[in-house]
């Protein structure tokens, strides 16, 4: 027990969010299975109310960049406010965002608000975002299991992706994820490697 999760945390404590991408292609079979982890995560209602848009189509990439590009525009113009620019300078970021056609998988996660049950009917799902998000995790965690660098990009807002992804509008886009490899010289900002100690961020009772 002490065993097995002391090597997953030795694993995942090497996972580093990148923004540099190689265009190397990664097969889709992987992406597959880890997209099958993800299904695993528990969810409310085992309503399982996620959907996983997976773009591999250079013109959809296209598409995705010129709009997450747009609604970066305006946030790093602005509409971010100080605060929040502020504490996103250490990081580097700005409103490009060339891995967007860069990388070979972009994995748009929607949350699916309502969805068709087994008899055709709409229901309604819960607990939403805390389904996605955990799913997301897997998904994570599994793709770096598999030896893939992933981004949690979200331009905000997203509603562009229903539209390139065909989703119905009760589908809410929570995390459009860049898959792929790191490019030669990628690097990681230092302000991202530090990790809060168990004692900061455990309380036991
Ligand atoms: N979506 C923007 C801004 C951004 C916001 C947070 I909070 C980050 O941790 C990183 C970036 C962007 O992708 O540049």
């Amino acid at each position: 027990m002490r065993a097995n999760a002391e090597a997953f945390h030795a694993s995942l404590r090497t996972r580093h969010t990148v923004r540099d991408f190689d265009s190397r292609p990664v097969p889709r079979d992987i992406i597959e299975t880890c997209l099958r982890t993800a299904g695993t995560a528990p969810n409310g209602a085992n309503h399982q109310p996620w959907h996983f848009c997976v773009i591999g189509d250079a013109v959809k990439k296209q598409q995705i960049r010129a709009a997450a590009e747009e609604e970066e525009r305006a946030f790093y113009a602005g509409k971010a406010g100080e605060e929040w620019l502020a504490a996103l300078r250490p990081l580097g970021t700005d409103a490009e965002k060339p891995f967007l056609e860069e990388a070979p998988w972009l994995i748009c996660i929607f949350g699916e608000r309502k969805s068709v049950s087994a008899d055709g009917v709409l229901r309604k799902n819960y607990y939403v975002p805390e389904s996605v998000s955990i799913a997301t995790g897997f998904l994570i965690a599994a793709l770096h299991q598999a030896g893939l660098a992933t981004l949690t990009h979200t331009p905000n807002p997203m509603g562009f992706l229903n539209e390139i992804c065909e989703r119905p509008a009760h589908d809410k886009a929570y995390i459009l994820l860049v898959v792929g490899y790191p490019k030669a010289g990628a690097t990681i900002p230092r302000h991202a490697i530090e990790k809060r100690p168990l004692d900061e961020i455990a309380t036991f009772y």
